[in-house]
């Protein structure tokens, strides 16, 4: 069976000429006005870049390669005895535009299996840093602490032609996947289990069911499953999103992939964007403080989320810069719960959310979207299966992003996208331009 290397080789010219011939034929076609509103507003809706490995719509969320959350969920290759799909199927996916078969998953499982290794340096530089340093941080300077052995910054240094850059970053990204869990389990164990690591499992055990292992040391199923869902359905969510868009940008500069990782995470723990996951739990950790613990009443609720809107905060976990409907990727870590934990209470605290913050949120009047997003049910299922330390939420969510991020960039580097460099302009040009022509 071809790797999914040379699969990949096979494709990358096809695809390039495709590109050349839509630029030759089509490049003076308009996709997009940009308003001046749009200027000042993060650019919303603004067609200004290219993404190949998935696509959002306002209404119906996530496709990936044209597959949504449902099909990804009944096609990719799955463990024995689960019913979550491999996040290595969706890697696969990702890169390929192809379901892969249950050999092919078994060959990436393999290949990031046997990359895990951290350099020695990883251990020393995280343990000069305090232990309530945020995991976040930490995962972006471990990260950081392993580009000097980066494959593709040698490579380029040697000489690499810009042909061959996406191989680079191919190898690269086998070796980043391959470490990225055992970072993240050495974060957390270091950081909330006294430093009691946990040896990774026998090889042939799946990327994600290691993931677990390494975090609790348990051989939990119902937690096993919820990882490989979780690591599989957050993995890209196409390319204007801030992780997806800082990891483009930075690459575009040949930055090596630890590099624009690093930069892509540091921009996932914004509370804006992954770090909400935190924040909803800690938020709702208040709300049962405040109200002596248990599921709030529907009236105590509705105070508390107005209370938080009366301050001038936003209510976590809900509205999106895109999204205008139920995130599928909330849909599906809430069926996950009511399959798996129905009576739990944190379950039923977010089940009680959804009831109520929309109605809230319309009436208030600002959100243009008030339905919940992908962060709105995590901390419930994680706290459920033992991960009780909301500030590592973001790390699994970081683990996750990498996947679709670095598909997305060794296609950057095969089709040879150039360095990013959109035009500014001074409130003072709008004024000379737009406010006084
Ligand atoms: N609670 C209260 N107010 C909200 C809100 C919410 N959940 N969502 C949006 N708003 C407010 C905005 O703050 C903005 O207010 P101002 O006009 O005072 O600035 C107004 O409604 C319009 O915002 P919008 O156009 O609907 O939303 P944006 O595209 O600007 O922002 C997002 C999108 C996600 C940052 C915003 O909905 C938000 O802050 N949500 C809470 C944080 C969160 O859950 N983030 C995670 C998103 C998913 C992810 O990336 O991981």
């Amino acid at each position: 069976m071809p790797s999914l290397k040379e699969k990949l080789a096979a494709l990358v010219p096809v695809k390039r000429e495709e590109v050349q011939a839509i630029i030759e034929e089509h490049g003076d076609r308009r996709l997009s006005e940009v308003t001046v509103a749009q200027a000042y507003g993060g650019m919303r809706g603004v067609k200004c870049m290219v993404t190949e490995t998935s696509a959002l719509d306002p209404q119906e969320g996530i496709r990936f390669r044209g597959y949504s959350i449902p099909e990804i969920q009944k096609l990719l290759p799955r463990a024995a005895g689960d019913e979550s799909p491999l996040p290595e199927g969706l890697f696969y996916l990702l890169l390929l535009g192809e379901i892969p078969d249950a050999a092919e998953v078994a060959q990436i499982t393999a290949a990031w299996r046997a990359e895990e290794r951290l350099p020695p340096q990883v251990a020393r530089v995280l343990e000069a840093m305090p232990l309530d340093t945020h995991p976040m941080t930490q995962l972006s300077m471990g990260l950081l602490a392993m580009q000097p052995e980066s494959i593709f910054a040698r490579r380029y240094h040697e000489g690499l032609a810009k042909s061959e850059y996406w191989e680079a970053l191919f190898d690269e990204s086998m070796v980043l996947l391959g470490r990225l869990p055992l970072l993240a389990a050495h974060i957390y164990r270091r950081t909330f289990r006294g430093g009691d690591h946990i040896a990774p499992l026998p090889r042939h055990h799946d990327w994600a069911e290691n993931l677990a292992h390494m975090l609790l040391g348990q051989r939990d199923a119902g937690f096993q499953s919820l990882m490989r869902l979780y690591l599989t359905i957050l993995a890209d969510h196409e390319g204007g999103n801030v992780s997806a868009h800082t990891t483009h940008l930075v690459g575009s500069a040949l930055s090596d992939p630890y590099l624009c990782l690093s930069a892509g995470l540091n921009g996932l723990a914004g509370p804006l964007h992954g770090l909400a996951n935190q924040e909803v739990m800690r938020w709702i950790a208040g709300m049962k403080e405040r109200f002596g613990g248990g599921v709030p009443s529907r009236e105590a609720l509705t105070r508390f989320i107005w209370e938080t809107l009366e301050s001038g905060q936003v209510v976590p976990g809900y509205g999106h810069g895109v999204l205008r409907a139920t995130d599928p990727r909330y849909i599906a870590q809430r069926e996950f719960g009511s399959r798996h934990m129905p009576d739990d209470e944190n379950f039923r605290i977010v089940s009680l959310l959804y009831e109520v913050v929309p109605g809230i949120l319309q009436q208030h009047g600002k959100a243009k979207n008030p339905w919940p997003n992908v962060d709105a049910h995590t901390g419930a299922l994680f706290v459920h299966y033992g991960i009780a330390e909301y500030d590592f939420y973001t790390v699994l969510f970081g683990v996750s992003r990498a996947m679709g991020v670095l598909a997305s960039l060794i296609w950057d580097r095969a089709l040879g996208l150039p360095l990013e460099r959109p035009k500014s302009i001074t409130t003072e040009w709008i004024k000379d331009q737009v406010v006084r022509a």
